[in-house]
C-alpha cells in the first residue's frame, strides 16, 4: 500500500492534447508552429528540437499544405469530459494538466482576460472534482504565446517577467478555490536545450545563444519567485513546486576524471536548477561556469532578493530514463532533451531512451538527501508504437512491465525513508509527442485512434495497461 493521501494520477499538457488552437479567442503559440516532419531515424531527433527562423517562416507561409499536430491535439478541448471520466475510472486520484497562456490573455500585453478560456479550465476542474481527482496545475508547459516571440524576442526580454506574472496571477486568483498544487514552469531546464518551445528563442537570431538562454532562464527564475509570492499572498497553504527534466546520469566507469566530469555535468544540467529554486541562490559552480563561458546575465539585486525570499515548497521532475557521461562524449543515445552515452546494462525503448527503474530509486534518494523537500514525480512513462488489433485490444505489455518496475522502485524509495507524496504517469491517454510531434510515440494507457497525420476516428480504447493499472490501484491505494 502507498501511504495515506498519496497522489497517483495521470498528466497531460495543453499543447499536446487540447487542439482547438484558434477557438474561443486563443492566439497562436510556439507549439502551433511545429509542423509534422517524418523522422527516418527515431533515435536522432536533434533536428526537430531546434527551430530556426527558416522553419518558422516556412510554417507560416505553407500553413495550408502542412500538418500541425499540436493544433489538433487529441481534441481534448471538446472531449475532456469523456477523457477525465475514463481516467478517473482507472481509480486514479490526481490529474495534472496545464493552462494555455494564449487562451487566458490572448493579446498578451493588453491585459484583457478571455473569460471563455477561464471557463474551459474551470470546467476541467469541475470534472476532476466530480471524480475526486486532485488537480495539479502547470502554468506554463511548452506553449509560449507566439506574440511573445514576435514582439519581445522571447523570455530573454525582462518585460516577459511581468507579462507572465500578470497571467499567472489571473490563473491563481481564478482557480484559487479549487487548486492546491501548482507548477509554474514545466521542465524549466529545457530552456537551455529546446530554446524555442521553452523560451521563444530562435537559435540563428542570437549572437551569443548560450548567454541568451541563461538570460531567459534567469528571467524565468525571477518570474517563478514572483509567482510564488503572489500565490502565497492568495493562500499561504498553496504548494508551489519546481519541475525539471531529470537527467540522472552515471559515470561511464570509476576513472576519477570521468566521475568528476559526470558530477560537473549533473551540476550544470540538473542540480543547478534545484539548488537555485530550493536554496534561493546561484550556486558558485554555476557562477564559475558563466565566467568560463563568457555568459553575462543582466540582473539586479532586487531580483536576487526575490529568488531568495520565495523558494519552492516541493520538488517535482519528469523521470523516463537515465544516461551515462564520460570525457569521451560518445553521445549516441537520445533521451528527453539530452544526448547521452549508452549504458551497457540497460535496455532502451524504440526511441533510444534507456530504461532504468532503479535509477528512479537512486534519484529519489539523492534528491531527498540533498534538499529535504517533499518530492513529486510529475511524469513517468514509456513511448511505444502501440497497435490497435483487429479485436480492438492493445497489447502493451512492455508498458505494463515498465510501470510495474518503476512503481516498485518508487515504493522501495518510500521504504528507504524518502518523502515522496505523488506519482503521475505520462500519460493516461495518448497525446502528441512533445519533441517528435508524432502520434505514434504513444505514452497512454488509453489509445486514441489517430495517426501522425491526424487521420483516424479519435475514438478512445482501453489498452491492456489500463486494466492493469486499474487493478494495481485497487490493491495499492488506501
Ligand atoms: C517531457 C514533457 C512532456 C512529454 C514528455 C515525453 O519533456 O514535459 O510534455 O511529452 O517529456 O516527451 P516526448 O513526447 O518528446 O517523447
Amino acid at each position: 500500500m502507498f501511504p495515506k493521501n498519496f497522489l497517483i494520477g495521470g498528466g497531460v499538457s495543453a499543447p499536446q492534447v487540447e487542439g482547438a488552437y484558434n477557438i474561443n479567442g486563443k492566439s497562436l503559440t510556439v507549439a502551433d508552429l511545429k509542423y509534422f516532419e517524418d523522422v527516418k531515424n527515431r533515435k536522432d531527433i536533434t533536428n526537430l528540437k531546434t527551430t530556426s527562423s527558416k522553419k518558422i517562416d516556412y510554417a507560416l507561409q505553407n500553413e495550408s499544405d502542412l500538418y500541425f499536430p499540436k493544433r489538433e491535439g487529441i481534441d481534448f478541448y471538446h472531449r475532456y469530459k469523456e477523457d477525465i471520466k475514463l481516467i478517473a475510472d482507472m481509480g486514479m486520484n490526481a490529474f495534472r494538466f496545464s493552462i494555455s497562456w494564449s487562451r487566458i490573455i490572448p493579446n498578451i500585453d493588453d491585459g484583457k482576460v478571455c473569460q471563455k478560456g477561464i471557463k474551459f479550465y474551470k470546467n476541467i476542474i469541475k470534472e476532476c472534482k466530480k471524480f475526486n481527482l486532485e488537480p495539479i496545475v502547470t502554468i506554463s508547459h511548452f506553449d509560449l504565446p507566439y506574440k511573445i516571440v514576435q514582439k519581445y524576442g522571447g523570455w530573454k526580454n525582462k518585460k516577459v517577467i511581468s507579462l507572465f506574472t500578470e497571467y499567472a496571477s489571473v490563473v491563481l486568483n481564478e482557480l484559487k478555490d479549487f487548486v492546491k498544487y501548482w507548477i509554474p514552469f514545466n521542465e524549466i531546464n529545457a530552456t537551455i536545450f529546446t530554446t524555442f518551445v521553452s523560451a521563444g528563442i530562435i537559435a540563428d537570431k542570437e549572437d551569443n545563444l548560450l548567454e541568451s538562454c541563461y538570460q531567459a532562464l534567469h528571467n524565468q527564475f525571477v518570474a517563478n519567485a514572483k509567482t510564488i509570492k503572489i500565490a502565497k499572498k492568495i493562500n499561504k497553504d498553496f504548494q508551489m513546486g519546481c519541475m525539471l527534466a531529470q537527467a540522472t546520469c552515471y559515470s561511464l566507469d570509476c576513472k576519477p576524471e570521468n566521475v568528476l566530469y559526470n558530477l560537473k555535468e549533473q551540476e550544470k544540467k540538473v542540480y543547478f536548477y534545484y539548488d537555485l529554486m530550493a536554496k534561493g541562490e546561484y550556486p558558485t559552480y554555476m557562477l564559475k561556469y558563466f565566467i568560463d563561458n563568457n555568459i553575462n546575465i543582466a540582473f539586479d539585486e532586487s531580483e536576487l532578493e526575490l529568488i531568495k525570499e520565495n523558494k519552492i515548497d516541493f520538488i517535482s521532475f519528469s523521470y523516463y530514463m537515465s544516461g551515462v557521461n564520460s570525457l569521451n562524449k560518445n553521445l549516441t543515445s537520445e533521451a528527453n532533451l539530452f544526448k547521452l552515452e549508452k549504458n551497457p546494462y540497460l535496455n532502451e525503448s524504440e526511441w533510444g531512451w534507456q530504461i532504468d527503474s532503479i535509477g528512479l530509486r537512486i534519484t529519489l534518494n539523492d534528491l531527498w538527501d540533498r534538499y529535504k523537500l517533499p518530492l513529486f514525480i510529475a511524469e513517468n512513462g514509456i513511448g511505444i508504437n502501440d497497435k490497435l488489433e483487429k479485436d480492438l485490444t492493445i497489447k502493451d505489455d512492455r508498458r505494463i512491465n515498465y510501470l510495474e518496475l518503476h512503481l516498485k522502485e518508487l515504493k522501495n524509495a518510500i521504504n528507504d525513508g524518502v518523502n515522496v507524496f505523488g506519482y503521475i504517469t505520462w500519460t493516461p491517454i495518448d497525446v502528441v509527442s512533445s519533441a517528435s510531434n508524432e502520434m505514434s510515440k504513444r505514452y497512454g494507457l488509453i489509445y486514441v485512434d489517430q495517426d501522425d497525420n491526424g487521420n483516424g476516428s479519435k475514438k478512445r480504447y482501453k489498452k491492456n495497461s489500463y486494466y492493469w493499472f486499474q487493478k494495481y490501484l485497487k490493491n495499492h491505494l488506501q
